[in-house]
């Protein structure tokens, strides 16, 4: 069996949590699955350097959107297939993305048509986002347009996960689920914790025993709605190298204090960050990685430093609703503070900053 998912999702809903989840679920019980990470920008972007932080061997796919790299995606999937041996191979698509059902699924039916077993495409849910579609129409910080994201990447799944399920009542998820299944009548749903691996069996079975519906899904892509979400979004991605004098110093707290500063400064301009991940490596091979989904969040450690360090690389992504240049502003603005706080020295070797909409790259 070849089997190819496409796993998509907003920003931050716990995609590459996910994955890396269920790769080691089916890899600990006798199969043989691998994770590729595909995202906007230049290579070593957080989600592959951390994913190799974890254990996890992945397959990096950055530059453009899994939509418009099939035959790359091709190449790659047949060397981790029919070399490798994997039973799944899952890729996610950039966390704005949408239109994968036609551009990835749709396209290897037809180009490649019977090579690849397609899973069931599937949807990973962060249940604070999916209430501003609920009918509640909570109101988070985020601008209007984004919510077609929402309501689209919905209509492709052939399968729903309700992520961070440890974070609600039973009656919350209960209401989740029951809008999940009427608002996706033809996807099965599961509630999961991608962080806590609950229900990540249940989510294997499923797809080892289930294929893709391949429906045809009119999402409106390319049309107004989905022109006036993308425009709302901009990605920064950083490479950077800070070292002290002499002596050591604290790389966790000096990353948050980053993270906080740089959402302090996007909220002060009324601009938001639904993900924004700075990840760094110690010289002992422990990492520090850091997630924040909004100004208005508290920030995550996903991992920590073991010890304090002298000089540390650090990357920074941030999908933000802002403008690139008030983006690429806040940001140098934010490292000359904390790293004058901290007394270190930094050494920017890459910056990009991009509009979604530029360069035709969703
Ligand atoms: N509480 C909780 N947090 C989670 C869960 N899954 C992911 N997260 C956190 O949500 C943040 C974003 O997750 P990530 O997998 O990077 O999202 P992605 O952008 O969709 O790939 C990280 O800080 C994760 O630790 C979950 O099941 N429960
Ligand atoms: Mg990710």
């Amino acid at each position: 069996m070849k089997k190819f998912m496409v796993v998509s999702g907003f920003l931050g809903a716990g995609k590459t949590t996910f994955m890396l989840a269920l790769a080691d679920y089916i890899n600990s019980n006798g199969g043989k699955a691998s994770v590729i990470v595909n995202d906007l920008g230049a290579k070593n972007l957080v989600d592959a350097r951390y994913s190799e932080a974890c254990g996890c061997k992945i397959t990096e796919l950055a530059g453009q959107c899994i939509c418009y790299q099939t035959e790359n995606l091709v190449d790659k999937l047949r060397r981790l297939m029919d070399y490798e041996h994997n039973e799944l191979v899952m890729s996610d698509i950039p966390g704005c993305g949408v239109g994968a059902l036609e551009h990835v699924y749709h396209k290897l039916d037809r180009e490649y048509h019977g090579e690849f077993e397609l899973a069931p495409f599937t949807v990973v849910v962060d249940p604070e986002r999916l209430r501003t579609i609920m009918p509640e129409q909570a109101v988070l910080n985020l601008p209007e347009e984004i919510k077609y994201l929402f309501r689209a990447q919905l209509q492709e799944a052939d399968l729903v996960l309700l992520n961070k399920i440890d974070l609600l009542t039973g009656a919350e998820i209960e209401g989740y689920l029951e809008f999940l299944k009427s608002f996706c009548p033809d996807a099965a749903v599961f509630p999961i914790s991608a962080k806590n691996k609950t229900n990540i069996n249940r989510v294997a079975d499923y797809i080892m025993t289930h294929d893709a519906q391949l429906r045809t899904v009119d999402i409106g892509y390319g049309g107004p709605e989905f022109v006036a979400a993308e425009q709302k979004l901009s990605w920064y991605n950083r490479q950077l190298y800070v070292k002290i004098c002499c002596g050591t110093f604290d790389g966790n707290a000096f990353l948050g204090d980053l993270v906080e500063a740089i959402g302090q400064k996007l909220k002060l301009e009324h601009c938001n960050v639904p993900h924004l991940k700075v990840f760094a490596e110690g010289a002992d091979g422990t990492s520090c990685k850091i997630s924040l989904l909004g100004v208005d969040y508290d920030l995550q450690y996903d991992s920590r430093l073991g010890q304090p360090c002298a000089d540390l690389p650090v990357i920074i992504n941030a999908r933000a609703t802002c403008q690139s240049q008030a983006l690429a502003e806040i940001m140098d603005e934010a490292l000359d503070e904390t790293v004058d706080k901290y007394n270190l020295d930094a050494i920017v070797f890459f910056t990009e900053c991009f509009g979604i909409m530029d360069e035709g790259r969703v």
